[in-house]
C-alpha cells in the first residue's frame, strides 16, 4: 500500500457500491519521472472498497470493470444517468477519457442541495443520512476535488437495506409552488396576507387564531404590495422544508426587524417548533433572505418590526389553504 500510495494521481472517495461505506478510486501511473527512474505504469486504475472501519479491500479489474492502460490523471465521480448508482469518469494523458457506468451498486437515495443565490449547489453544506441511531458518512458538497476535476455536486446516500418505515403522505400538496418538496405552507399563509395588500393599503393584520397571523407587520399606511412580493419570493428561494414534513406538522413563529437599506436584523424565535428541524429551517429562512430588499420610500420609520410564522404540514388559522 506504500508503494501504491506514491503512483496515483487521483483519489476519489465515494461509495461506489452503495453499502454505506466510502470506498476509493485511485487513477494511477506516472511517466514523466526522471531519467534515472523508470515511469510509473503497473497500475491499472484501482477501485478499493471501504469496510466501514477505515479498510480498503483492492478490488480487482476483472471484478471492478475498471481497467485503464497508460497515464491516468484527474477523475470524478458522478451519477451521470440518474439511476442512483454512482459512475466514474476518468482522464488519461494522451488517449481517451473513459466514463464507466455503474451497473451493480445498490441505488442510493440522490439528494441535489439548492442553495442561495451565489451559492447555488450549497458548495461548503455536508449532508448526511440518518437511519435509526446510526450515521452514513459525512458528504462534503465541494468544487474542485482533484487534478482538474469535480465530483458532481448531487450525492448519493445509500439507503438501509430493509425499509424503516413506510410513509404515506394523505393530503395532497397543496402547495404547487414548492414542488418536489414536503408541504409547507408559507406561500399559502402569504396569500392571505396578500389579500389584505390589494386595496393600496396594507393593514396591520391582527392575530386570529391560537399563534396568531403568518405575518404580521405595520405598513403605515404605505403601499408594501411590490415590496412585499419581492420580500416573500426571496424567503421561498431560502426556505427549505424538511422531509420530517411528510410526516410530521408543526409551525414557527419568528421576529425580526426590517430596515430602510433591507438588512434584517434582531431575528429571533419566538415560539419554536418541537421539531427542531423545522425551527431551523424557518430560522435559516429569514436568515440567508438578509438583506432583503430595502424598505419602500415613503416608510416614515427607520426599520419596521416583522412577525412571520412557518407552517409544515400543517394548515395556518384563518384558512389559508385556499
Ligand atoms: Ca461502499
Ligand atoms: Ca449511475
Amino acid at each position: 500500500m506504500g508503494r501504491f500510495v506514491e503512483v496515483y494521481f487521483e483519489l476519489v472517495a465515494a461509495d461506489f457500491d452503495g453499502d454505506g461505506y466510502e470506498d476509493v478510486f485511485l487513477s494511477q501511473n506516472f511517466f514523466g519521472t526522471r531519467s534515472e527512474t523508470s515511469r510509473y505504469d503497473a497500475g491499472r486504475g484501482l477501485l478499493l472498497r471501504g469496510d466501514g472501519h477505515g479498510g480498503f479491500a483492492a478490488v480487482t479489474g476483472q471484478q471492478s470493470g475498471v481497467a485503464i492502460y497508460g497515464e491516468q490523471r484527474g477523475a470524478a465521480a458522478a451519477d451521470y444517468d440518474r439511476d442512483g448508482r454512482l459512475d466514474l469518469v476518468v482522464t488519461q494523458v494522451g488517449a481517451e477519457t473513459k466514463l464507466y457506468h455503474n451497473e451493480s451498486a445498490r441505488p442510493g437515495l440522490r439528494v441535489r442541495l439548492a442553495g442561495p443565490t451565489g451559492n447555488p449547489e450549497s458548495v461548503g453544506a455536508v449532508v448526511r443520512s440518518k437511519v435509526g441511531d446510526e450515521f452514513g458518512p459525512a458528504r462534503e458538497i465541494h468544487c474542485g476535488s482533484g487534478y482538474w476535476s469535480q465530483d458532481s455536486a448531487v450525492q448519493v446516500l445509500a439507503l438501509p437495506t430493509a425499509p424503516q418505515a413506510t410513509i404515506v403522505r394523505n393530503e395532497p400538496s397543496r402547495n404547487p409552488t414548492l414542488e418536489g418538496r414536503p408541504p409547507g405552507l408559507l406561500s399559502d399563509a402569504i396569500r392571505n396576507v396578500q389579500k389584505y395588500s390589494q386595496g393600496e393599503t396594507l393593514q396591520n393584520v391582527q392575530g386570529n387564531g391560537d399563534f396568531g397571523p403568518s405575518i404580521q407587520f405595520d405598513s403605515k399606511g404605505v403601499d408594501f404590495g411590490p415590496w412585499l412580493r419581492r420580500f416573500i419570493a426571496q424567503i421561498r428561494r431560502n426556505w427549505f422544508v424538511p422531509y420530517a414534513a411528510m410526516s410530521l406538522r408543526g409551525h414557527v413563529v419568528l421576529s425580526f426587524k426590517v430596515h430602510r437599506d433591507g438588512s434584517i436584523t434582531e431575528l429571533q424565535i419566538n415560539q419554536p417548533s418541537a421539531i427542531d428541524a423545522f425551527t431551523k429551517s424557518a430560522f435559516n429562512a429569514i436568515k440567508l433572505t438578509n438583506p432583503t430588499v430595502p424598505l419602500p420610500l415613503e416608510f416614515p420609520d427607520e426599520n419596521a418590526p416583522f412577525i412571520v410564522s412557518f407552517y409544515f404540514n400543517e394548515t395556518p388559522p384563518g384558512g389559508g389553504s385556499q
